[in-house]
């Protein structure tokens, strides 16, 4: 085997974010950039000669010029065996659950999740370990400090391999299998849901549902569960061809970038159900006829409901919530009597709780759902999670989260994003805020009174490792809340969320739109942080 060593300079932009490191694709054609950021994963990972890795991305513009250095590099590297998605696919639940399934060392997942796609848009790159979930930070903490001092990556001169029909090859001394990126995901799914349960639904001539895959990975996953394993009408998948430019779309799965589906589910004669995933399928959007339900409402629904699904019938240990998602989980843990974590922002932040046996259930308000089956959010998963309740239940998703909000109270919830707004406007409103955390508490807006305002700060209860400024919170007595964060998964600018949180009891005042009973915290938001000022905008960009 004839290993090449190409001198290379290091960038100093390698800096993974929430979730991997996101960028332009152009950045990623600059000479040597992604060869860097990949020797830097292989130089931070130890003992990797002859291990398995997994290999496959959401099937975006780059990935499969992507997949093909990685595997001359990787085979290059000593690594004694890749399986990797046929046509380069997996969405990233599957890629956690094929690296667990065949107990590979670890994988590389090519996403930029629900960030557009093309030859101008978003790329990205994440390592995932051997749970089969995204790197801790000390982590890709040690890749990104590799990848300030790369000089020399190393790469097999091979053609291009051809990745379209399953089995073995050799590339040096690697083999590479090319899987079905569908069949080990779609088994775990039979194994925790109630497949002939959701048959009978789909399949009893009422029932109607459209799911919308945004031209993203989806749809192979979607055509071959829901219509081939479930008999769902072809008719009830959308934008079901994955393409490498997500047809142009912002495949993000929520009320403003998903507008088709919503545009369907809130006409008259609208189906019963609708869901969406996004870019690389790890998130979800579930619809009713006429109905929205937030994603942290979908959280707390499916834990107080776990019981009557296969999987989780034996009840859930414990629920675990990204911070700025909204209390409603906390509840139904509550209830349930088992302890529900608070988290910061980011899947890799569950890793440890899910490995430790301490949850079963985790959410984030950012459209994303799962369990301890795999270590990543999982889109469909979720989907078929609610069309199992409605097959048990028999009831329309309106009634299920509204006898929800009868039982725990109803948390309405709210998030503003402003994308793409000027870095330095949206640090001077972080720096504004905390300026104020000494001076914020027992001050009186309106109805509301301030309780505490501070930066979360999260220490994880397994290794003891400590995050900090994860976002700013400001917390009222009656339990409201206002958080603000910058996102870490944006490419152009600087993305402000604003996240914002009321608690009601009282069943008679739960039938408000979120927006209508948010609208004093709103302003709030803007007095308090001055965000027309600081970003020059006067409305966000999506609310959800
Ligand atoms: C966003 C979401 C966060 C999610 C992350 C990755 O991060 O807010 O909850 O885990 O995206 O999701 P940020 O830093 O932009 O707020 V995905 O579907 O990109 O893998
Ligand atoms: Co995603």
């Amino acid at each position: 085997m004839q290993v090449t060593d190409i001198r290379t300079t290091a960038y100093k932009d390698q800096k993974p974010g929430t979730s991997g490191l996101r960028k332009k694709v152009p950045v990623f054609q600059q000479t040597h950039y992604l060869e860097n950021f990949v020797q830097s994963i292989l130089d931070s990972l130890p003992d990797i000669q002859g291990a398995t890795l997994v290999l496959g991305g959401d099937g975006r513009y780059y990935n499969l010029t992507a997949i093909q250095t990685i595997l001359k590099m990787a085979a290059a590297n000593g690594i004694g065996r890749v399986l990797v998605g046929r046509a380069g696919l997996l969405s990233t639940p599957a890629a956690s659950c094929v690296i667990r399934k065949y107990q590979a060392y670890g994988g590389i997942v090519l996403s930029a999740s629900h960030n557009p796609a093309g030859p101008t848009e978003d790329f990205g790159i994440k390592y995932n370990i051997g749970n089969g979930g995204p790197a801790p930070e000390k982590v890709t903490e040690a890749i990104y400090a590799r990848s300030l001092s790369i000089d020399h990556y190393r790469i097999l001169p091979a053609d291009d391999l051809p990745l379209d029909e399953l089995g073995k090859q050799q590339l040096g001394d690697m083999i590479v299998e090319v899987i079905d990126p569908v069949a080990d995901y779609a088994e775990l799914m039979e194994s925790l849901f109630d497949f002939e349960a959701i048959r009978t639904l789909l399949g009893n001539g009422q029932f109607r549902m459209r799911f919308d895959a945004m031209h993203a990975i989806t749809g192979p996953y979607a055509q071959e569960i829901l219509v081939k394993r479930l008999g769902a009408p072809a008719d009830s998948l959308m934008n079901a061809q994955p393409l490498e430019d997500f047809g142009g779309g912002h495949p993000d799965p929520n009320l403003t970038y998903a507008h088709e589906l919503v545009e369907i589910l809130f006409a008259q004669n609208a189906p019963d159900f609708g869901a969406a995933s996004d870019g690389d399928g790890d998130r979800n959007m579930i619809l009713g006829g006429n109905f929205f339900v937030t994603p942290s409402d979908s959280l707390a629904i499916l834990a107080a409901n776990a019981t009557q699904v296969p999987g989780y019938r034996n009840g859930i240990v414990g629920i675990a919530r990204s911070m700025p998602t909204s209390q409603a989980a906390d509840r139904v843990a509550e209830a349930l009597n088992i302890p529900c974590y608070e988290t910061p922002t980011g899947w890799k932040f569950f890793g440890n709780l899910l490995d430790a046996g301490k949850v079963t259930l985790c959410g984030e308000e950012s459209f994303g759902t799962g369990s301890d089956h795999v270590r990543e959010k999982d889109g469909l998963w979720a989907v078929l999670f609610w069309l199992n309740l409605l097959a048990v239940r028999k009831q329309s998703v309106a009634e299920i989260a509204r006898e929800h909000w009868q039982r725990f109270g109803r948390n309405y919830y709210s998030r503003h994003d402003y994308e793409g707004v000027p870095t330095e406007g949206a640090n001077k409103l972080i720096d504004t805020l905390r300026a104020q955390f000494a001076t914020l508490a027992g001050q009186t807006y309106g109805a509301y009174t301030v309780a505490f305002s501070d930066d979360f700060a999260y220490t994880d209860p397994i290794d003891h490792s400590v995050s900090t400024q994860q976002g700013i919170r400001i917390g009222f007595t009656d339990g409201s809340r206002i958080v603000f964060r910058l996102s870490g998964t944006g490419t152009e600018g600087a993305t402000l969320r604003v996240y914002l949180e009321r608690y009601e009891a009282d069943t008679a005042k739960q039938g408000l739109d979120g927006q209508v009973a948010l609208a004093d915290l709103i302003k709030i938001a803007d007095d308090i942080a001055g965000i027309r000022k600081h970003t020059g905008r006067n409305k966000p960009t999506v609310i959800t």
